[in-house]
């Protein structure tokens, strides 16, 4: 039978509305959904591949059990039994923190992920805990917790009505928006230019984002902090600081004035590679527009430099008046969950260093340890060591730095145990693989990215697909392993059993606070209302209801709950965004902390930059295409035919210098590491500076991605360095890597990839 599915896209962090026409168990076509309201029919080559991902044959559907090198298929029943007789005597024997657990990029697409990982770190209680945040946004996360109170209050460009967008080190032409969910930023972008506006793109590559803008610079890597301490001062010394209507909610401003002093537009113009007459027209520019927005992506964080990044990006907007004002940056209101309710100084304590990693004692970020320190605590032995490891949608063996080094700590585990879609280069090394389902198969809810809308947005979409009698829903499969590692014996039907706890759980914390709509009411009575019997539909339901547009279980009886987005498949718009100031901020002072100490004590560190003389060495960038998604769409045909696209892009001037031609390859090397990679010269990229696109090398034994290997790449990870870090959030460094650059010589090289198609 043919029907018409509407659905959002789970692959990007745009949202948009996708029809789907199917027949029987088939896709047919993937178009965009030209009624959603937000997307109105967009898509990227990337929404049509879901159709491929559903039906490609590597796509693992049952579960296996690893014996040697051989996989045997298991059923759902031997695979938890298996998983709860190897790794319950390690957490016995050694105690939780022996469990390690990384959460990949996916989860945070995912509603069953976003509402049970939860539950299953908990139910472990290991502090081993790690994700791809720290390969990413926490240092964007981190700056919102210390300067606003939380970690998803994180100011949004508010591109729609912007009169003038600094852009610092994002890509959204081809990464189509990160932390600022924007589906078709093409025509917002043309948009802002229709309507008189500016947009000024700070990226060490001419990227195709900076072709659309009206003005692009070049900066040296890892230099933005400098950049923006430059802004700053000049925003001070000119007397353009204006911050309005937040004065009085704004503490810090004569510490960060103090801070800027050293930094004028000329000390930091030969580091950053900008004159100081451009930074300082940037400034007025930026102080005298109606309207402006400063927004800083992954170029921003994922650098030495990435959390005073972050907050200083935020400070310019505060300084002149941008923050939570239409056309500037503003925080959302999203439907369900997060950063909704609060007041002013609620917030007991910011979430950072409770704790630290054992070996190499950083600090904590939300719960969470940096990536960087995964290989190490597996290695050195002692109490807490990682014995045993979970990785729930993830690759972090292409995904984050010095990933050889990575590898041979996952081959010496005593057990391992992957959530995947795929046997890849990490779920390779798992005794145990549990298959996702594919995400057709489930629903889904935007739970985190209508954090980071520039609309508010609700949008539910129904499964496609049903799962195969034979298929557990990812929820089921969390529960499943947050029963297999739990001690306690949970009944006849643990799953059910945890499901049940977790929502009254959410049910008792809200009636007992203050500023729910649902204060004091009765949490049976909340229960017997909710429009779904289990999993993530009746805790969704839930938090709608209790939302700033919910029903609030009766006294808005036109509030939103589950069943007013299913009758909406296309989504319902809530609405632009506005002003929250102050009843979002959870700072403990209930104000814009402008100078957090421990970003104010990390200025030392970028003062020391300012004396050394500006460097001459070649240093290594990422890029991202269009038609992939981090490491784990190169199985798809449609997506990787074409040219090779794991190339290295050096300008003419470098090529010259290091005898390199087009095609030849080159050896890139760096600390942890070498590669060999086919050259593209090109005049896009600053002088100094290469461009390596990460999530490729798929030439591994034991993996069993058919397609991907034909196209298999190198691994760029294999010379981004774990000791090189974000001090603050610990985050990686993938942007700005100290790099040898040379013609290939074959006996050059330790470990060659095969020649690249
Ligand atoms: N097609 C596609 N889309 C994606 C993804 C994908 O892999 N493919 N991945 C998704 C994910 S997980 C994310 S997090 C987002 C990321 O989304 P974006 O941040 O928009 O994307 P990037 O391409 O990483 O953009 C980073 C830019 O920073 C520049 N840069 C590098 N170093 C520096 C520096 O030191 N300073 C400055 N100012 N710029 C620098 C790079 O040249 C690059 O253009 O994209 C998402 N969307
Ligand atoms: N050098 C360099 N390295 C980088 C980056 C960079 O710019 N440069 N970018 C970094 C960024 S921003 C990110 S986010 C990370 C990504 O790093 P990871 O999250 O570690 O890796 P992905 O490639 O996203 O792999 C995701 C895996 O999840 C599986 N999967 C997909 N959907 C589902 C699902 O619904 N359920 C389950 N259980 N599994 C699913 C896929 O099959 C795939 O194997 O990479 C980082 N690494
Ligand atoms: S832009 Fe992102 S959400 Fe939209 S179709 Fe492409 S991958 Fe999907
Ligand atoms: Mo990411």
């Amino acid at each position: 039978m043919k029907k018409v599915h509407y659905r959002t896209c789970p692959l990007c962090e745009a949202t948009c509305g996708l029809e789907i026409h199917t027949q029987n168990e088939e896709v047919l076509t993937i178009r965009g959904d030209s009624e959603d309201p937000f997307s109105r029919g967009y898509l990227c080559p990337k929404g049509y591949s879901l159709k491929e991902f559903h039906a490609d044959p590597d796509r693992v559907k049952q579960p296996m059990i690893r014996r040697g090198t051989e996989w045997h298929v298991a059923t759902w029943k031997e695979a938890f039994a298996e998983i709860r007789n190897q790794m319950r005597p390690i957490i016995e024997k050694y105690g939780a923190d022996s469990v390690g657990i990384y959460l990949g990029n996916p989860n945070v697409h995912n509603l069953s992920g976003q509402l049970y990982n939860p539950m299953l770190i908990r139910a472990i209680g290991t502090r081993n805990r790690f994700s791809a945040s720290t390969v990413d946004q926490i240092p964007k996360q981190l700056a919102a917790e210390m300067m606003f109170g939380g970690d998803f209050s994180i100011p949004i460009p508010d591109v729609d009505r912007t009169d003038y967008l600094l852009m610092i080190g994002a890509n959204p032409l081809v990464s189509n928006g990160s932390l600022m969910t924007a589906p078709n930023m093409r025509s917002r972008i043309k948009a802002l230019k229709n309507r008189g506006g500016r947009l000024v793109v700070i990226d060490p590559v001419r990227t195709l984002t900076a072709k659309e803008a009206n003005e692009h610079h070049f900066i040296r890597p890892g230099t933005d902090a400098l950049f923006l301490f430059a802004l700053i001062h000049s925003l001070f010394e000119h007397g353009w600081v204006n911050p309005g209507r937040l004065e009085e909610h704004v503490v810090g401003l004569d510490e960060v004035r103090a801070l800027a002093q050293d930094f004028s537009p000329e000390a930091v113009s030969a580091s950053c590679g900008i004159p100081a007459e451009t930074i300082r027209r940037m400034a007025r520019e930026i102080a005298s527009a109606p309207t402006a927005a400063v927004y800083g992506r992954m170029g921003t964080c994922t650098q030495a430099f990435g959390t005073m990044n972050s907050w200083l990006v935020d400070v310019v907007n505060i300084l002149t008046g941008n923050l939570d004002r239409a056309g500037g940056v503003m925080f959302t209101k999203p439907a369900a969950g997060g950063n909704s309710s609060g007041q002013p100084g609620s917030k007991r304590r910011i979430r950072y260093g409770r704790f630290r990693s054992r070996v190499r004692k950083m600090p904590e970020v939300l719960g969470e340890l940096p990536v960087v320190c995964m290989a190490e605590e597996m290695e050195v032995p002692g109490p807490g060591q990682i014995k045993a490891f979970l990785t729930i949608a993830g690759n972090p063996a292409l995904s984050t730095p010095n990933g050889n080094r990575l590898q041979k700590a996952l081959e010496k585990l005593e057990f391992m145990v992957s959530v995947d879609c795929y046997l890849n280069e990490t779920t390779r090394h798992a005794n145990v693989f549990l298959p996702a389902p594919s995400p057709l198969e489930h629903s889904h809810y935007d739970l985190a990215f209508y954090h980071l809308s520039v609309r508010n947005i609700g949008h539910y979409s129904q499964p496609v697909f049903e799962l195969a009698s034979d298929q557990l829903d990812e929820w089921e499969i969390l529960l499943n392993l947050a029963t297999a590692l739990n001690e306690k014996d949970l009944g006849s039907d643990p799953v059910k059993a945890l499901d049940d706890f977790a929502v009254m759980q959410m049910i008792e914390k809200e009636v007992k606070n203050p500023n729910s709509p649902i204060e004091g009411r009765e949490p049976m009575g909340i229960l017997a209302q909710l429009k779904a019997e289990r999993g993530p539909e009746r805790m969704l339901d839930f938090l709608l209801r209790v939302g700033p547009y919910g029903d609030h279980f009766g006294s808005k009886p036109d509030g939103l709950n589950l069943d007013v987005l299913k009758a909406n498949p296309h989504g319902i718009d809530l609405g632009p965004l506005e002003p929250r100031i102050p009843e979002i901020l959870g700072t403990p002072s209930g104000k814009i902390e402008l100078a957090p100490d421990p970003l104010v004590e990390d200025v030392e560190r970028l003062r020391a930059m300012l004396q050394n003389s500006p460097q001459n060495h070649m240093v290594l960038v990422g890029r991202r295409n269009l038609r992939s998604n981090n490491s784990w769409l190169h199985n798809l045909e449609p997506l990787v035919k074409g040219d090779n696209r794991c190339t290295l892009w050096i300008h003419p001037d470098d090529a010259a210098r290091f005898g390199l031609s087009n095609g030849e390859h080159a050896t890139v090397a760096s600390r942890t590491g070498k590669i060999e990679v086919p050259v593209q010269i090109t005049n896009e990229i600053m002088p100094g500076v290469i461009s390596i696109p990460h999530g490729w090398g798929h030439n591994l034994p034991g993996i069993r991605l058919e397609t991907a290997k034909q196209y298999a790449g190198v691994n760029s990870n294999i010379i981004s360095d774990e000791l090189a870090v974000d001090e603050i959030s610990g985050n990686a460094v993938l942007n700005g890597i100290p790099v040898k650059v040379e013609k290939y010589q074959p006996e050059m090289v330790e470990s060659v990839s095969p020649l690249i198609k």
